[in-house]
């Protein structure tokens, strides 16, 4: 069996989503997902450009042997591009590889670890008062745990918090622009925590993230302003290049720290997770090399007691979801998954047989991961150029965002 043809898909049922699908000499057919957000059109050029040619008349049998023939074969290593272009390769061929065995994908992985995967989803408010009804509306659900994220008085547009309930990122073709004071942000946030423990109690497992906005000494503070609060973790509190800062928040405070939906290697964590500076690795299949190299990633944090937290937004396709669900299954230091429902147009270009029951997905029986893209419907919703946002001090310095 061979590859015979592999095509990019790019299409917006709602928001933008680059798809990769491959087929082969036997009729077989696989999918990855390549969305990066808000620089898709560079994913799929590289794919189209660089790696289809390349591909044709491969084994798909072959998924260690293509992935370090296209990261060793490119030279130019990592970045987030290369990263996610060899992803979408990778998660089609696992795909491949489990319809060819007639096995769900997380069989071929070693099978499962637990019975489902616990994920988590996110609350938010322009209130505290809204945000409460929001974490309400999760734990009636059955979510045991939930991402507090909440508006701060006197700042009008802070990124991640919106009334709406489908959370989009990319809302707009030419950077949208929010503030933030850094100040205000610490006065505010623990009242906040306080209040959600105050309402349902000590038990639910409480998430915050801090999007890389602030500078050691300051997360330092943060964190341990919110230790009464007993967070399950404080993710991003700074940029991630600057991994010093991760041992100077390590000696202020014991909230647990989630880093990593940026990074695209082991190379970008392995400090990180060999120092214990972390607690949870939050790189994801669709931007960290695909399944092959993101269970090389767990299996480095499982020898340090770092668990997994894998990134889950909905701008990673439901291609990703399904992939992640299937590792997140069978790797044995599996800590928690972040889900956020698609718009019932993304579901249906995508049509997968994961669920979501009383606080776990559980990952599609079917061989392979259980995950299609519908090309037909995909023609109707084409490309719309967005763009994330960017974000200023109220001085108006470009900041992290
Ligand atoms: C999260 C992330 C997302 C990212 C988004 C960027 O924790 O879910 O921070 O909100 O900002 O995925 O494209
Ligand atoms: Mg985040």
């Amino acid at each position: 069996m061979t590859i015979a043809a592999a095509r990019v898909i790019v299409c917006s049922p709602g928001r933008n989503f680059v798809t990769l699908k491959i087929e082969t000499s036997d009729g077989l057919t696989g999918v990855g997902d390549a969305t990066l957000n808000g620089r898709e059109l560079a994913v799929a050029a590289y794919l189209n450009e660089h790696v289809i040619p390349v591909l044709i008349g491969r084994d798909p049998a072959r998924i260690e042997d293509t992935w370090q023939y296209l990261y060793k074969g490119a030279y130019w290593r990592r970045g987030p591009v290369t990263m996610t272009a060899i992803a979408a390769v990778d998660t089609a061929l696992w795909d491949i590889k489990g319809k060819v065995a007639g096995l769900p994908v997380y069989q071929l992985l070693g099978g499962r670890s637990r019975s489902g995967v616990s994920v988590y989803g996110h609350a938010n408010g322009s209130s505290v008062d809204q945000l409460l009804t929001s974490v309400a509306s999760f734990v009636e659900r059955g979510y045991r745990a939930v991402r507090i994220q909440a508006a701060i008085p006197t700042i009008s547009d802070i990124y991640g918090v919106t009334a709406s309930p489908i959370y989009e990122p990319a809302s707009a073709a030419i950077p949208a622009e929010s503030t933030w004071s850094t100040p205000h942000y610490l006065a505010h946030i623990p009242s906040v925590f306080a209040r959600v423990r105050e309402e349902f109690g000590p038990t639910l497992r409480l998430l915050h993230d801090v999007h890389h906005r602030l500078t050691p000494i300051e997360a330092a503070r943060l964190g341990k302003s919110l230790e009464p609060y007993a967070l399950t973790w404080l993710e991003d509190p700074v940029p991630a290049e600057l991994q010093d800062g991760y041992r100077l928040i390590r000696q202020h405070t014991t909230t647990p720290l989630a880093v990593g939906e940026v990074f695209n290697s082991i190379w970008d964590c392995e400090r990180l997770i060999r120092e214990q500076l972390i607690d949870y690795i939050r790189a994801t299949v669709v931007h960290a090399g695909g399944i092959t190299h993101l269970r090389r990633i767990f299996d480095l944090a499982a020898l340090y007691q770092v668990r997994t937290g894998s990134h889950g937004a909905t701008d990673l396709s439901p291609v990703c979801m399904s992939a992640a669900l299937h590792l997140d299954l069978a790797v044995p230091n599996f800590g928690l998954q972040e889900y956020m429902p698609h718009t019932a147009e993304t579901d249906a270009v995508f049509p997968h047989g994961y669920r979501y029951e009383d606080g776990y997905l559980h990952p599609s029986e079917e061989p392979g991961l259980g995950v299609d893209i519908d090309e037909t419907l995909a023609a109707k919703y084409p490309y719309r150029p967005a763009s994330l946002p960017v974000n200023r001090l109220v001085d108006g310095t470009l900041h992290d965002w």
